[in-house]
């Protein structure tokens, strides 16, 4: 089924300032740590000079290693583009056009672009689109290349891929000439909508749909290229396309399953595709699939993907707290699915999925100073003896510290592009509607019909709820702006022009219809308390426990704050939870306080088991300090938990 509509539309980063608060500070950060620092290792691993390389050079064999290099260099070139949109700085720019100008040398004449392919395995080209990665990267090359020229005006990447695009488009597709293949990890799906909104040649897009409709369908492309690779299909080493999201066509799949990054680029490239193609029959499976994820599958952090074994999804409520997988780059993936499907389907139930997403499970990936990531993030650490301990990524004793760098660095630099294009989240538009999803001070500009609109903030969120809005024009002009009244609010207030108003609240967006004037001031009054959040009851790791939240923020606990042994810490059912910002924090956070107990038994003789009836309890009255989630791990080592005993 297909219906005329168009996507609502986002703002480049070049139109948003976030000029300071929670996301001025970070992008002040990422800007000028993050990327610089990611650019340190794709230089020492050998990544950012790969394209250099030719078949003949000696020295390949050992520098290239991995078949989805390209797709960091890429993710880092997409971060520096949405950069330089909001801060230009041409020192990074020269290194950004130097890195190009070495890809767009490595293009092989028939427009086929991929470092490794070209110097390592010349001769496996599109022999495996199930494992290795080459439209993975293809995708990653295809946002940087947005982002760049959007950033610039330069065309060099643009071009370049653009080419490659066309000799991609040439090699698949649903014409007989042409292999009926897709890739094993989705992503391509994003860069090509991107290409499509980027230069308007609607191939891409179509492109991009074929990919999703052709996916999981019979015979199976898999199946067919293992075969011709002398494979046999049934040895895949995952054992089932479950995995890749393969399994069936994605209308016929109801669940978030697999590998979780794979799935949430799949469900956000298929938004893309349906919502330019008006393709309602992928809306209506994409919404399936994000009822079982929110209400099943996700962690209170924002994170996806419980398992380490497949990284990703097992089964509802499965939702382990110390071994929990959470990629960042999963979380990351989320925010973007969410923002795709709202601007499909504008509802708040994804802008406020989009805005746990990103103020956890994202920012729990980078450490304040900017320079060290997590790549999995559990929701409770042990540090000392971890049953994990051999998974790299997953805090342990030895690893328990964010890492400069791993060796499949998919998370530092995906963390930094969303960083650098986090203003292109604040807002979506259509003719007509402003909504308004995040909060921070700074500015939005935004083209409507009747001209620029720009939209000024001024707030302490996510620490407070009162946000000042002023609407800057350039005349008078009809419109409704809609304010999101996120799902952890319980009560807000607008005025406007200084007067109480009446909002109408429709799918979580309080609407204020008139016409506006240069100037007009919204107060809106969000109301914030400290929530005691418990899990769905059958979430059984959760049982008989609560997490902290306010506003958007998921608190935990961290023995440099509560001491050692935190699973003997208990907050009392009545206990007064008290939310300050503390200024001598990490430039000034939020931090919850309360009395709580630490039940400890006394007279315990030291034996592993013993029964109760000899033992005494003996509760220790505590206080206990709670910091963002987000935040942990960036002082002395210990433990964390997110998820505390309630007594
Ligand atoms: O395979 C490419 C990336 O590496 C995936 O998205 C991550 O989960 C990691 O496996
Ligand atoms: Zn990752």
């Amino acid at each position: 089924m297909t219906a005329n509509w168009e996507p609502l539309h986002s703002v480049p980063a070049s139109q948003a300032s976030l000029t300071g608060g929670y996301w001025g500070a970070r992008q002040r950060i990422n800007r000028t740590v993050t990327i610089p620092a990611i650019y340190q290792q794709l230089e020492r691993t050998g990544r950012a000079s790969a394209w250099m390389l030719r078949e003949s050079d000696e020295r390949h064999d050992h520098r290239i290693v991995h078949k989805f290099w390209d797709s960091d260099l890429g993710k880092w070139l997409e971060a520096v583009g949405y950069s330089l949109m909001s801060q230009p700085d041409p020192e990074l720019e020269r290194l950004a056009d130097g890195v190009i100008q070495a890809i767009a040398a490595g293009q092989l004449p028939d427009g086929y672009l991929n470092s490794y392919f070209t110097v390592i395995e010349p001769d496996q080209k599109w022999r495996n689109l199930r494992d290795w990665h080459e439209l993975y990267n293809a995708g990653h090359l295809m946002e940087s290349a947005a982002a760049y020229y959007q950033a610039t005006g330069k065309r060099v990447l643009l071009d370049a891929l653009t080419r490659y695009a066309d000799h991609i488009d040439e090699r698949f597709g649903a014409e007989e000439h042409k292999r009926h293949g897709y890739p094993g990890h989705p992503e391509i799906e994003l860069g090509l909508v991107k290409l499509y909104r980027t230069t308007g040649e609607r191939r891409y897009l179509n492109l991009a749909k074929y990919f999703v409709d052709e996916r999981g369908q019979s015979p199976h492309y898999f199946d067919i290229e293992a075969t011709e690779r002398g494979e046999d299909p049934r040895k895949f080493w995952f054992k089932t396309y479950h995995y890749c999201q393969a399994h069936k066509p994605l209308r016929e799949q109801t669940t978030a399953t697999g590998h979780a990054v794979r799935a949430a680029y799949l469900y956000a490239g298929a938004a893309d595709v349906s919502g330019h193609t008006g393709d309602s029959t992928l809306l209506d499976a994409l919404r399936l699939i994000w009822d079982d994820l929110t209400s099943k599958q996700m962690y209170v952090t924002g994170g996806l993907g419980p398992a380490h074994a497949n990284e990703g999804f097992t089964f509802g409520y499965d939702l382990p707290n110390e071994s929990a997988y959470a990629e960042t780059c999963a979380s990351i993936a989320l925010v973007f699915w969410a923002k795709s499907m709202f601007d499909i389907d504008p509802d708040s139930r994804y802008t406020d999925v989009m805005e746990r997403a990103l103020y956890n499970g994202t920012m729990a990936g980078v450490s304040y100073e900017g320079g060290h990531f997590f790549y999995a993030n559990p929701l409770t650490s042990y540090p000392y003896v971890n049953p994990h301990a051999h998974f790299s990524g997953i805090n342990t004793a030895k690893h328990y510290r964010r890492e400069e760098w791993f060796d499949c660095p998919c998370c530092p630099p995906n963390l930094a592009r969303m960083v650098a294009n986090v203003g292109a989240y604040v807002l979506s538009h259509s003719a007509d509607t402003l909504y308004v999803h995040l909060y921070n001070p700074g500015s939005v500009r935004a083209s409507l019909p009747g001209g620029q609109v720009r939209i000024e903030q001024q707030t302490d969120y996510p620490w407070a709820g009162d946000i000042q809005l002023t609407v800057r024009l350039d005349q008078p002009a009809a419109f409704s702006l809609a304010l999101r009244i996120p799902d952890w609010c319980p009560g807000f207030q607008v005025r406007v022009n200084g007067s109480t108003t009446g909002a109408d609240v429709q799918r979580g967006y309080a609407r204020l219809t008139r016409t506006w004037n240069d100037g007009d001031t919204v107060e809106l009054a969000l109301a914030m308390p400290v929530e005691r959040i418990a899990a769905h009851p059958k979430v059984r790791h959760n049982a008989g426990m609560i997490a902290l939240q306010r506003g958007p923020i998921v608190y935990c606990l961290e023995e440099v704050d509560n001491g050692a042994e935190l699973a003997n810490v208990v907050i009392p059912r009545g206990a007064v939870l008290r939310a300050d910002v503390d200024n001598a924090l990490f430039g000034g956070v939020g931090v919850i306080t309360g009395d709580a107990i630490r039940s400890v038994p006394a007279a315990w003789s030291g034996g592993l088991y013993q029964p109760q009836r000899v033992l005494r309890d003996e509760n220790q009255p505590v206080t206990f300090k709670a910091i963002p989630y987000s935040l942990w791990a960036n002082r002395q080592p210990g433990e964390m938990r997110v998820w505390m005993r309630e007594g």
